[in-house]
């Protein structure tokens, strides 16, 4: 048996995955129409010091958060999935070591936090002012990250 098979991502059905693609596609059409770059920036986007972050099928909901720069944020993880998740939050220096790195499962820490499988975990960080994009949340379990398990934080 594969030894990465209790952590390979989980996927969606397949019929399903095919429709939300669809309606994805639609969605963009109508967001474009509306003015894409300003969306995408978080333009209009309360700072939240109170974020729930939904995992299913292997990805975060939402995979955007907007919050404010020096203050505590608290964030709830909540994994319906069936498998094990992490979510790590950082720079990219920060996700590169985790990329490469060998340790399945760690310690938690605000930063770092692993949520087993239909579990919850709340972590409290204080985000540095940094450039949109520049701070991420990724899982990167084997194969996660490659699925989509990656998230932006807007920090203003
Ligand atoms: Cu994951």
């Amino acid at each position: 048996m594969d030894p990465l098979a209790a952590v390979q991502p989980a996927r969606r059905p397949a019929s399903r995955r095919r429709r939300i693609i669809l309606a994805g596609a639609l969605a963009s059409v109508v967001v474009f129409g509306a003015g894409a770059a300003a969306l995408a920036s978080g333009f209009g986007v309360k700072p939240a010091t109170s974020i729930e972050i939904v995992i299913r099928y292997s990805h975060f909901e939402p995979s955007e958060i907007t919050v404010p720069a020096g203050v505590p944020v608290t964030i709830t993880i909540r994994n319906t999935d069936p498998i094990g998740h992490e979510w790590i939050v950082g720079d990219p220096a920060i996700q590169a070591i985790h990329r490469v790195g060998t340790e399945l499962l760690h310690p938690s820490r605000p930063t770092e936090v692993v949520i087993p499988a239909g579990e919850s975990r709340t972590t409290t960080v204080t985000f540095e002012p940094a450039a949109p994009g520049w701070i991420q949340y990724i899982c990167h379990l084997p194969g996660h990250e490659a699925y989509g398990m990656v998230g932006n934080v807007t920090i203003r």
